[in-house]
């Protein structure tokens, strides 16, 4: 059905008569909301559209560690800590998985390195921007986690198995981190009034941000139109953005904050909000590399990589031992 719809779009994707056979038959087994493993052909493209996403998905959990561990140290009481602990070391868990779901699809884990910290590979442009006080901790949990299970829980009926099953359990943790971030709010806003403040900082500086991360407006992704006929994406970057503004301005409502956009208005018609769109040229030049604190988040993954160096060689010398002494016995 899409590849048809997508021909008429002019958006460069085969119609069937276009396909071969192994394309064709792909296609039908994508339409049949079958699960492709990864020993099952394949096109060329849609293996690298996989990589591409799953790979820059993984990227963004370990680079997002960045600004909530900041907070480690800082954190507000003990139970606080352990709370934000447990997140972000979730976060370095799903970054293990997908990293594993991408390695199913002919990458290793040392390339997709190297192109994170060559700047060929991108991350989440939410993690350039600076967590500067503890509700911006607050504000991450409720929005920027928030934003990762919209997109997310469609992604887990995503066609590829791998990516499709660690979604599934990346979603029922990230659905606690919302949570977390919720309750920080709920303490600030409903705190003093200098923590209402704060609280109110935090949410005027993460929205927009927070909006971005569904990716450019739809007629300028580059990649909808085929990673939805392979259902790899299964929403437009549009849609999502709108369910999430949808979702998150009752919830502002109920901490007695306000949204930082004048034109956001409540459409009776349509039932949705209407809201201000993201500054996109911010966001091209983030994900271009300039951002806030792009420097300094890659810059700390460099880091954290030539450090750990003789970690990695240590446990390959060991590996290399114990292979030729059980190839001597
Ligand atoms: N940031 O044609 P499209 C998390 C790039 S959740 C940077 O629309 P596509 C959890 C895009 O790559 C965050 N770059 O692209 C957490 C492409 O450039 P390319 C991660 C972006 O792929 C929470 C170009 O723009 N979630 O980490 C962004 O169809 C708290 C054109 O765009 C995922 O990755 C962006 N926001 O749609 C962790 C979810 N948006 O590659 C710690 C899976 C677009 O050609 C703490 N990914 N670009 O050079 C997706 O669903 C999709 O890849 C989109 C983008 C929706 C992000």
């Amino acid at each position: 059905m899409y590849a048809q719809m997508v021909k008429s779009t002019g958006k460069g994707i085969k119609s069937r008569e276009e396909m071969t056979d192994e394309e064709r038959q792909f296609q039908d087994r994508v339409d049949a909301d079958e699960k492709i493993e990864p020993k099952d052909w394949m096109p060329e493209g849609y293996r690298k559209t996989l990589i591409r996403q799953i790979g820059q998905h993984a990227h963004s959990e370990i680079v997002g560690q960045l600004p909530e561990g900041n907070w480690i140290t800082r954190a507000p009481t003990l139970e606080r800590k352990a709370i934000l602990l447990a997140k972000v070391q979730d976060e370095a868990g799903h970054g293990l998985y997908l990293y594993c779901a991408a390695e199913t699809l002919g990458v290793s884990r040392d390339e997709l390195m190297e192109k994170l910290h060559s700047g060929d590979m991108k991350y989440s442009s939410i993690f350039n921007y600076p967590t500067l006080n503890w509700a911006d901790i607050g504000a991450v949990g409720w929005l920027v986690d928030g934003a990762a299970i919209m997109n997310q829980v469609p992604l887990q009926r995503t066609s590829y198995g791998p990516y499709s099953r660690a979604m599934i359990r990346i979603c029922k943790e990230e659905s606690f981190h919302q949570r977390q971030g919720y309750d920080i709010m709920m303490k600030m806003a409903f705190g003093t009034e200098d923590q209402k403040k704060m609280a109110q900082d935090a949410l005027n500086r993460f929205w927009y941000p927070s909006l971005m991360m569904f990716g450019p407006s739809d007629k300028d992704s580059v990649h909808s139109a085929q990673s939805m006929a392979w259902k790899i994406k299964i929403n437009t970057n549009d849609e999502l953005r709108q369910k999430f503004v949808d979702q998150t301005v009752p919830q502002a409502e109920y901490l007695g904050l306000t949204v930082p956009d004048e034109n956001l208005k409540w459409n009776e018609e349509t039932g949705h909000y209407e809201f201000t769109e993201p500054d996109w040229s911010e966001f091209f030049e983030v994900i271009k590399g300039n951002g806030p604190c792009n420097k300094e988040r890659l810059g700390a993954r460099v880091k954290a990589w030539e450090d750990g160096a003789w970690v990695r060689d240590g446990l390959m010398a060991h590996a290399e031992k114990k292979a030729a002494k059980v190839a001597a016995e």
